[in-house]
């Protein structure tokens, strides 16, 4: 188009490109349309350059000055890419400001509230019930070693609860506590009678997994050492806790076997039309207190133990222990 233009018309049609490139960049929204626009006029191919082809026609002396004037267009237009570039810039970063404007002092929302894990809160509803009859807590170790957790306590060296199909050994003398009774152990070494404490806390047994078993599991036991404590003290702090738990239920009593107390007793409630074996409990056998010193002539004691997942399980009328386990949100939000 430009091969037969006259000087005159070739300024003329700078003048031309000028103007619309101008008016181009200033309106264009982006980095990227620049860069078209840029290779548009500016590029090899551009018409820009498709204009200077024009050139060839001109006399040596028109040349130069369309050159000139083709130089400082180029040089304005770089200019003005550059300077609207920087424009965009700007905007892009205010847009970005605003849009990620933080308040402050704006009230928190939408974070999640947790709260404390269901057998913590039964956990903490025992402990506080036996708190009120005067009992101190009481915690310790729960890697024990065979003294502590069965010579002690009177469970013979054949006993079934020493066989490693029951308890987690861990090497040398050492083992997972099969139950928190050691806490009690050690507690009276080093203090003497009278005393009442409970004891919460985990504790370890190779049981299979099932809907009512779990290797890991919680317990809270008691332990009342004094003058002239017999079984009736045992039956009304029993039924005195049961009672406080889970309300005005039915409570029976059935004779049992535990190595360390005697006699002893398994204690069930009724509850929704069905006898639920609770907890066991029973007088602390004299061979225990004679272990730890304690002058059996003297001293009686009581002491009961419950495993906290059945208390949370028929609290809350739960039928599989592995729920309290899986940290599943849409379960424990329930509680
Ligand atoms: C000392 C003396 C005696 C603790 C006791 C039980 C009865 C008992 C079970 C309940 C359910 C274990 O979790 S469970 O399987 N416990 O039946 N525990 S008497 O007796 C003691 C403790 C310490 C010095």
């Amino acid at each position: 188009m430009s091969s037969t233009l006259s000087l005159k018309q070739l300024i003329g049609e700078l003048e031309i490109l000028e103007s619309e490139a101008a008016k181009e960049i200033a309106s264009a929204e982006n980095s990227e349309s620049i860069e078209k626009l840029r290779l548009s006029f500016l590029g090899k191919k551009g018409k820009l350059s498709l204009l200077l082809g024009g050139m060839k026609n001109l006399s040596n002396e028109e040349r130069p000055l369309i050159g000139q004037r083709a130089n400082v267009l180029k040089t304005q237009l770089q200019e003005l890419i550059k300077e609207k570039l920087e424009i965009l810039k700007t905007q892009a970063l205010s847009q970005i400001l605003i849009k990620e404007t933080i308040d402050v002092t704006a009230p928190p929302t939408g974070i999640p509230q947790g709260h404390r894990h269901p057998l913590i809160t039964t956990t903490e509803q025992i402990i506080d019930l036996f708190l009120g009859l005067g009992y101190q807590v009481s915690e310790g170790p729960e890697i024990e070693n065979d003294y502590y957790n069965f010579e002690a306590l009177n469970i013979p060296p054949d006993h079934p609860a020493r066989d490693m199909q029951d308890t987690f050994y861990l090497g040398g003398e050492y083992l997972l506590r099969t139950h928190t009774s050691p806490v009690q152990i050690r507690c009276l070494e080093s203090k003497k009678p009278p005393v009442r404490i409970v004891s919460p806390g985990r504790v370890y047994r190779r049981d299979a997994v099932d809907a009512t078993h779990s290797p890991v599991f919680h317990q809270v036991e008691v332990l009342a050492i004094d003058e002239k404590l017999d079984f009736s003290h045992l039956r009304g702090t029993v039924m005195a806790f049961l009672k406080a738990f889970f309300g005005d239920l039915p409570i029976r009593f059935r004779a049992s076997y535990f190595p360390f107390t005697e006699p002893s007793a398994e204690v069930d409630v009724q509850w929704r039309g069905k006898w639920l074996e609770v907890m066991g409990c029973g007088m602390v056998d004299p061979a225990v207190l004679e272990e730890l010193e304690i002058d059996p002539e003297k001293y009686s004691g009581f002491a009961a133990g419950l495993g906290v997942e059945r208390f949370c399980m028929v609290r809350h009328g739960l039928d599989d222990i592995r729920k309290l386990y899986t940290s599943d949100l849409r379960f424990l939000e329930q509680f």
